[in-house]
């Protein structure tokens, strides 16, 4: 086996990981273990991988509302992330974060977040400070499509072209805001000429090939390692409903069949061509993903009593009145 092809099937198993994940992540939420309604899965957009694969201990990042597969490719355990979006005390937030809001600074992730393109910003604060401190680290914001219609991008863009921040804003293009086309959201879609009007460098990949991902991403990254900012956009198909509720009555079912043929996952399987090989991969990442839930299951909701631990500020006035009234509510539980 080549080296070449160690790092190809490394991709493949990560992807691999993010799949098995994700499908674990709809069982939970047709088992009712997941807390809150809400869980957007990545399935389809695996390849963003190509990017993580640049990245290093040190190095930050944000995510969207869709950011399972980048947590995880950037090294987070599933059963905490799994026990996070089940409201469980060892989830990476103690539970009270979940899909949407689950950050972890040991491994540079500095917050999922809900508000479309709101996780844009942060990674300029990363920036500034990775620049200032010399520390050699990047710092990516992971966004969607819908993201490029927000004026904070273009904010931050500027801002990071103007002081040669080592930044990178990936733009993973699934196609959909909600149930919106991209067609019908931006006048232009050529995303990239935008970002380069900025200043960046800024390419798309087909996001239906992670070996392409790779090699387009390099020179973004260690163009922005270099103090050069990039963009990058990853241009991907959206295999199912935007949250676990939407059945998608906007597109058709042709539609759906010719997207998910723009498979990540089966065109690396075409590309390594060792059958053995990758099922022995995804039996054991199918396993592994199974542990996991099986673990996050059983953990332990927290009590009702650290409710407001670690969701306010320690240091400033506590919620009184929600605290009493909650406190009324929930009675002699734990
Ligand atoms: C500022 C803001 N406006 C609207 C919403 C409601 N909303 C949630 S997800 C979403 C679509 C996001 O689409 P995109 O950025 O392409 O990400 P995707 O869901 O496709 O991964 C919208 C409009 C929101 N969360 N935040
Ligand atoms: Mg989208």
């Amino acid at each position: 086996m080549t080296l070449v092809n160690d790092a190809a099937l490394h991709r493949y198993r990560t992807m691999r990981r993010i799949r098995s994940f994700e499908e674990r992540v709809g069982e939970m939420f047709l088992k009712g273990e997941t807390a809150g309604s809400m869980l957007h899965l990545s399935i389809g957009e695996e390849a963003v991988v190509g990017l993580t694969d640049h990245m290093t201990d040190g190095d930050t990042f944000t995510t969207h509302h869709r950011g399972h597969g980048v947590f995880l490719a950037r090294g987070a355990d599933p059963m905490r992330m799994l026990a996070e979006i089940g409201g469980r005390d060892v989830g990476y937030c103690r539970g009270k974060g979940g899909s949407m809001h689950i950050a972890d600074r040991g491994l540079g992730h500095l917050g999922a977040n809900a508000i479309v393109g709101g996780g844009i910003p942060h990674i300029v604060g990363a920036g500034i400070t990775a620049r200032n401190t010399g520390s050699g680290a990047i710092s990516v914001a992971f966004f969607g499509d819908g993201a490029m219609g927000q004026g904070i991008l273009y904010e931050a863009m500027n801002m990071a072209a103007l002081w040669k921040l080592p930044v990178v804003f990936c733009c993973v293009n699934n196609q959909y805001g909600m149930g919106t086309r991209v067609d019908r959201a931006a006048g232009k879609q050529d995303f990239p000429a935008r970002a380069d009007a900025f200043g960046l460098r800024a390419a798309r990949a087909d996001g239906a090939d992670v070996e392409a991902v790779q090699e387009t991403a390099r020179a973004i990254v260690d163009g922005a390692r270099d103090g050069q900012p990039g963009f990058l956009e990853i241009d991907a198909y959206r295999f199912h409903g935007h949250a676990r509720m939407d059945k998608s009555p906007y597109r058709t079912p042709e539609e759906e069949a010719t997207g998910r043929k723009r498979d990540p996952l089966a065109t690396a399987r075409t590309a390594l061509d060792d059958d053995a090989t990758l099922d022995t991969i995804d039996a054991d990442a199918n396993a592994e993903m199974d542990r996991a839930m099986a673990g996050a299951i059983a953990a332990t909701a927290p009590a009702s009593a650290t409710m407001f631990e670690d969701v306010y500020d320690p240091t400033t006035a506590a919620p009184q009145p929600q605290r009493a009234r909650l406190a009324a509510v929930l009675g002699e539980r734990p």
